[in-house]
Formats: C-alpha cells, structure tokens, sequence
C-alpha cells in the first residue's frame, strides 16, 4: 500500500489550511475524501511488520488525517483527538502528579469545573479558581506547588476576556504549563499557541464540527516531549474517537472559516439588538467597544463570535424561563457552536455543576440566559427573540 502522502499546506493561509490541511487523496482509490476506516485492527505479513497501523486504540489512518488538519489550522506541530471534549481535558490532567495545583479561571464550563473538582481532587491536584480579566494578579497565586494555568477565552458563559499573552509570559517564567481552552474562539478566531500557550484544547463537538452531531475533543500543541506524553495517555487511557466521529469533524473544519463569518455578523446584529431592547438589562458580547477586555480580544482575536449572555431588567427567573421557553427558532438545548441557534439557561444546564454559592459569587446569575447565535438569516433570529422577550 502506497503511504499516505500529506500536503505541506504552511505556506497556505487558514481558508485554504482549512480545506486541504491533513487530507490527501486516499492512497488506495484516489477517493479525494478521507474515507470512514471503521476497522478495530490491521493485518500484520509477520508478527511486527506492518503497514504503520496495528490497533486502531493507537492508530487510524482517518484520525491521522484529522489531527494533522487540527495541528495544521491551530498553528501548532502536533494534534490529538479524543472521544469528547472533557475527555481530552482529562488527558491533560494526567500530565499532573499528586500535591500539584492549578490556577483555573473562575467563569469556566461546568462539565470542566466538576472534572476538577469532583475527579482530579480526588487524586490529589488542588485547584483555585480565580477572575483572570487581570492576567497580572495571577502571579501572587502561584505557590511552588504551581504546575499549570488554565484558561478558557472568552469564558462560559460570561464572556470575559482573558490576556493570553500576558498569562504566557507569566507561565514562562515561573516553567509552568498554560492550557487554553478555545473552544468559543475557535481556530479561525484566535490561535493561543501563537501567543504562548503551551496547550490548546478544544471542544471539537462545537464550532470545529460545526452541526450539531458529533461529540469530540482535540489538542493541539507544540513542544515534542509534551506530546509524547499525551500521545502515550490517549493510547493507554483510551478515551480515542471513533473513525466515523472524526470524519464527522474533518468535513465540519472545511466549512469554519465560511460559518464562522456568519456567527460572527449575527453575533453582532443580535448583540445590539438585545443592547437597545428596553426589557434588556445587560448583555455580555465581547464586541462592544465597553466590554471591560475589548481591546485584548482585538488584540487577540480576529473577530467577536458568535455567544452571548443577557440577563433582564428586575433579574426575574420567572421572566428568564418565559423567554427560554418562548424562542422558536433559537432551540432549548445544552451546547453551542453548531449552524442552528440554541438558547440555555447555565444556571440550571451548562453550569448546573457549579455550587450556586460559587457561581454568583463568580456573577453568573440565575436569570441569566446564553445564545449560541447560528447562521440562520439574522433579521429571523431577531424576530424570534424580540417575539419571546415580548
Ligand atoms: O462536551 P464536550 O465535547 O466534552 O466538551 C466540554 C467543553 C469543554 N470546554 C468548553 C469551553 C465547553 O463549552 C465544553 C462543553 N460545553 C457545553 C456543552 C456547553 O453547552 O457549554
């Protein structure tokens, strides 16, 4: 069997990465696209001599495929799938040892808050949770102990902004690892490797699959050891996507630069609406010039995306869940990233993992409600919402 020949696409910019990046035409057939290898193992001519592929835990040639396409679009060497997003998060957790600890941002998923504090501190790895819209107040906080920061940028659901840059620096110096989860940005949005960070993570299950029907997590980085390790915890832990599932997530990144335009311009049109709506009492959207970190997501990021919070005037649940349940277009559901607009509600959804005490504390309130704007027609959008804030 001919090897599987991949295009150096470095010279390319991200529209054209995101198209042709880790895909070569199957070596076999010439099938331009990458076919489903839904096999569990490869046959051996003799016990060791093999084709480059001998257990599909380790290796699938469909996989390969995606993670050279991650690696290629997020600006880094090497890319690793795994079956979620939190899956992928715990993988980097097991680069820690028992006694280390981890400076976590406070406004974080709370599927990612509950594996930290309901798994890993269990194994011994404490974590503090801490606002980081000044990067330069983490520095008092990291203790010898200290091995690892993790951000996520802009946060879920509060959409604050965090100084990639400033918090690489930071690592740096102290040789501490720093995670960024860019799950909402996306690579076309923001590339942390680029800035500093150690690790990128995502949640492929949302812009990167961009419809709604996979679940799947990626890392991106680009020091070699780093990535030995991790290689070495995909295999061994097991938390591997299936071939269908990436495929799934290779043919969603061909279209991210075109989708992400449209959350973008959408984001944009709903935010001000939601802005001048009277009932509306404050709307986190990254894009407004008074956002308190707007200059560092323009510094950062090449465009605003497409979530956003709002909460109502009075602050009143019972108004929230009127509105929550009053959408049509904008669908009730856990999630985000995906071409059709969804609408939730963190305090009892996303974020219900999250002690109450601790999640005001952060600000996120129980009234408030989070748009993943889709790339419907925008003026639709507008309607729905305006229909069930009444
Ligand atoms: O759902 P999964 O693919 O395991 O990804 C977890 C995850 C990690 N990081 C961020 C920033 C996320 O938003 C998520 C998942 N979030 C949702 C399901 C949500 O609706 O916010």
């Amino acid at each position: 069997m001919q090897q599987f020949k991949i295009m150096d696409t470095k010279n390319y910019s991200l529209d054209t990465q995101l198209i042709h990046a880790g895909v070569e035409p199957d070596p076999t057939t010439g099938a331009i696209m990458t076919p489903i290898y839904q096999t569990s193992t490869y046959v051996q001519e003799a016990p060791g001599v093999h084709k480059g592929y001998e257990y599909a835990r380790t290796q699938n040639p469909t996989r390969t495929a995606l993670q050279n396409a991650l690696a290629a679009i997020e600006k880094g060497s090497y890319g690793l799938s795994f079956g979620s997003g939190l899956a992928a998060t715990d993988a980097i957790m097991k680069l820690l040892n028992p006694g280390d600890e981890v400076i976590a941002t406070n406004d974080l998923y709370g599927g990612t808050y509950r594996i930290f504090t309901k798994v890993f501190e269990r194994y011994g790895i404490k974590f503090q949770f801490v606002g980081m819209s000044d990067a330069g107040s983490i520095e008092s906080l990291l203790t010898e102990k200290t091995k690892m920061i993790w951000i996520e940028t802009p946060t879920n659901p509060l959409l604050n902004i965090i100084d990639i840059a400033a918090c690489a620096e930071i690592a740096e110096r102290h040789n501490i690892l720093l995670v960024v989860d860019n799950t909402f940005a996306s690579p076309y949005l923001q590339n942390p490797l680029t800035l500093g960070a150690d690790i990128v993570v995502h949640s492929a299950t949302k812009y990167l699959g961009g419809h709604s029907d996979v679940v799947h997590g990626a890392i991106i980085l680009n020091d070699e050891a780093l990535h030995e390790q991790l290689k070495f915890i995909q295999n061994s832990c097991g938390a591997v996507p299936g071939p269908h599932d990436c495929w799934l997530v290779l043919r969603g990144i061909k279209t991210l630069h075109v989708r992400m335009q449209r959350h973008c311009e959408n984001g944009e049109k709903v935010a001000h609406f939601l802005r001048n709506h009277p009932k509306v009492e404050k709307v986190y959207w990254i894009g407004f010039e008074d956002h308190p970190n707007h200059d560092i997501a323009r510094k950062q990021m090449r465009g605003f995306g497409g979530m956003i919070s709002f909460v109502l005037k009075g602050d009143s649940l019972e108004d929230a869940m009127k509105v929550l349940s009053g959408t049509k277009l904008f669908a009730l559901a856990e999630s985000l990233g995906g071409v059709e607009s969804l609408i939730g509600h963190p305090a009892s959804m996303t974020h219900g993992a999250i002690p109450r005490e601790e999640r005001i504390k952060n600000g996120l309130a129980d009234s408030l409600i989070r748009l993943s704007v889709g790339i419907e027609d925008a003026n639709d959008l507008i309607e729905d919402l305006r229909q069930a804030i009444g």
